[in-house]
């Protein structure tokens, strides 16, 4: 017999990404709960929304509850005041791990961002094992948020998956995104292998389709079972086509604007 499909929280549901995913989540896991500040537009049948703020713990504590696992896409997905950044990023995904925790949740997928390595050079492939090297709060924020899925995995025994999404879109939008474009049909599959592989203690894998350019070494997605379908090089005579304006520091590195942002050195 078929065991039953684990119960969902998808938060940051409203958000490009999770507008995007619910409808190819709810395919394979049926019946979602769904967070974020404000309710996402067009709930479906099957889909139960349940607001939250995640700087208030109490709040992501009702969010949590009677959930076997968490797609974590909530916070601010972009450079933001410390503030902002503080509150969204690091506490609410503290509030999301200890309620996580407290309620015996199994797994959380953390979507983590390209961001923790911006200050790479494009020349340079990184793969899982090299120091983050973040390029703003917002990097910084995501490289918090692998580490305590660190200490909760190996801690508390949760089993957590970290994506470094690079761009998630139906084809890649410029030069820089051919190399870190995400085909949502493979964001699903990275999603899948941290809510049902079972091996997964605590992983890190980059979240990018079968991109020529690509500057990540993503072994580990591969031995994990990835096998994206998305591939850039299909859209690279309609990207290169195209006039951009050049970034003398942004071009240089894989963090592309993120880095050039109030770059002073
Ligand atoms: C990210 O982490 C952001 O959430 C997204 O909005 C994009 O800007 C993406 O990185 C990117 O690097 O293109």
């Amino acid at each position: 017999m078929k065991p039953p499909a684990p119960r969902i929280l998808l938060t940051g549901a409203a958000g490009g990404v999770g507008t995007r995913l619910r409808p190819l989540l709810a395919e394979v896991y049926g019946p979602l709960r769904l967070s974020d500040l404000t309710a996402p537009a067009g709930l479906v049948d099957g889909e139960t929304f349940v607001g939250a703020d995640l700087a208030d713990a109490a709040q992501v504590d009702a969010i949590v509850r009677d959930v076997d696992a968490i797609v974590h896409l909530g916070g601010h997905s972009v450079e933001g005041p410390w503030e902002t950044i503080l509150q969204a990023n690091i506490v609410g995904t503290y509030h999301l791990f200890e309620a996580a925790r407290r309620h015996g949740v199994q797994r959380v997928v953390f979507a983590s961002s390209n961001h923790v390595m911006g200050f790479y050079e494009r020349s340079r492939r990184v793969g899982v094992d090299a120091l983050p090297r973040p390029d703003t709060r917002y990097g910084l924020s995501k490289a918090f948020g692998e580490s305590l899925g660190a200490l909760y995995a190996d801690k508390h025994g949760l089993r957590v998956l970290c994506i470094r999404i690079g761009n998630v879109a139906d084809a890649p939008i410029d030069r820089r995104r051919l190399a870190i474009w995400l085909d949502p049909r493979d964001l699903l599959q990275l999603i899948r292998i941290g809510l049902e592989h079972p091996e997964l203690r605590y992983e890190v894998v980059y979240g990018a389709s079968d991109n020529a350019r690509g500057w990540w070494d993503n072994r580990r997605a591969f031995e994990l079972g990835y096998r994206p379908v998305g591939r850039a090089e299909d859209h690279a005579a309609a990207v290169l086509a195209r006039d951009e304006t050049p970034d003398p520091i942004g071009d240089r590195f894989q963090g592309g604007s993120f880095c050039s942002q109030g770059f002073g050195r």
